[in-house]
């Protein structure tokens, strides 16, 4: 799979960039302290053979006001200057993240599932409503508000180009905001183990201006498109049939929300949370096998017939 590779040395968010520089300090602090740590004890063991060896070094007493205990107090000191300064750092970072610097310009509702998430776009108008999975499409230069939900156990979401961790738990909703300063993809992940697809449980932050931003929800708001061909009919009446007790297609009879919503299915980049590049290939691949594809996962493999299968595909693809 290709998505975009966590990382978290570099930021593309106001969010990001306030803790960047700490996460710079803290890992350069601990790469010296662990080069120096390395020198003294090489210096050390090369040593020790002139001494005496190793029996003799393990005699050697250890007094108050000989080298030894200097040692100790010169090394407490030192490593108590980056500590102090790591702690107010760490308090001054925590205080410029804590919260949005102004009013959302987007509020979005997020619940993580066992092995994917769910992103709800709220309106006042509730025909403009509408559900997505995997993909969270967001305009550049706003902050945006992340209500977050646990739909079974403990998750936790991360956007390290844009935001730090924040945990998604049962019966609680969690705030967490990012802004992004740049268009483009951006890697998240479920950062709390949750069990056996765990890894598999990425997502997409999809910053784009604000005119493509408003088009794209445009597209989204919109029901699905109705089956032009024999085969894209018989595709639907399936889906309706088959899927529809876990899955919505809006506009259509399949309409729960235990799943993610698949009325425009075709608009994402990936399948079951970053497992799959969205292609019609992988797709009839994974409504075929989606327990070989990701061992575990709350679909259940459908056994449907070569023929069902390619009517499914064919009215699938339709939802763009
Ligand atoms: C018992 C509930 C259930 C049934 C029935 C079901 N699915 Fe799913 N489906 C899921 C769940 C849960 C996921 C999320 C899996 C994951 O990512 O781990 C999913 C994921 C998908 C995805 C990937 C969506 C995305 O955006 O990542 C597609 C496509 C899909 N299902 C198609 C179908 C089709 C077609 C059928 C009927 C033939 C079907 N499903 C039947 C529960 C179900
Ligand atoms: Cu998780």
């Amino acid at each position: 799979m290709s998505l975009a590779p966590l990382g978290y040395l570099d930021a593309a968010g106001r969010r990001a960039h306030s803790i960047l520089p700490l996460t710079w300090f803290t890992l350069s602090v601990a790469t010296a302290v662990c080069i120096v740590i390395a020198a003294l004890l090489w210096i050390a063991v090369r040593r020790a053979p002139k001494n005496g060896g190793a029996l003799e070094t393990r005699s050697v007493p250890v007094e108050r006001g000989s080298n030894g205990i200097n040692w100790i107090t010169v090394g407490l000191l030192i490593s108590c200057v980056p500590l102090l300064v790591t702690l107010v750092w760490t308090m001054a970072a925590l205080a410029a993240v804590s919260g949005p610097p102004s009013h959302p310009g987007l509020t979005l509702d997020v619940t993580a599932h066992q092995w994917w998430w769910e992103v709800r776009y709220d309106a006042t108008n509730p025909s403009e409503t509408f559900a997505t999975a995997n993909e969270i499409h967001i305009p550049v230069g706003v902050p945006v508000l992340v209500r977050l939900h646990g739909g079974d156990v403990i998750h936790s979401f991360w956007v390290p180009k844009l935001s730090g961790k924040t945990d998604a738990i049962p019966g609680q909703t969690n705030l967490s905001w990012m802004q992004a300063d740049q268009p483009g993809r951006y890697r998240g992940q479920c950062s709390e183990y949750c069990g056996f697809q765990h890894a598999n449980m990425a997502f997409e932050v999809v910053a784009e201006s604000q005119a493509d931003f408003a088009s794209w929800r445009a597209a989204e708001v919109q029901p699905a498109p109705d089956p032009i061909t024999p085969a894209q009919a018989r595709g639907q009446a399936l889906v309706q049939y088959r899927c529809g007790l876990c899955h919505q297609v809006r506009g259509t009879g399949a309409g729960a929300i235990s799943a993610p919503d698949l009325t425009h299915l075709m608009s994402r980049r990936t399948l079951a949370a970053g497992r799959l590049l969205n292609n019609p290939g992988s797709l009839i691949g994974w409504i075929q096998d989606p327990q070989g594809i990701k061992p575990g996962t709350q679909m259940p493999n459908q056994y449907l017939s070569a023929q069902q299968l390619s009517d499914v595909q064919a009215y699938l693809v339709l939802l763009r």
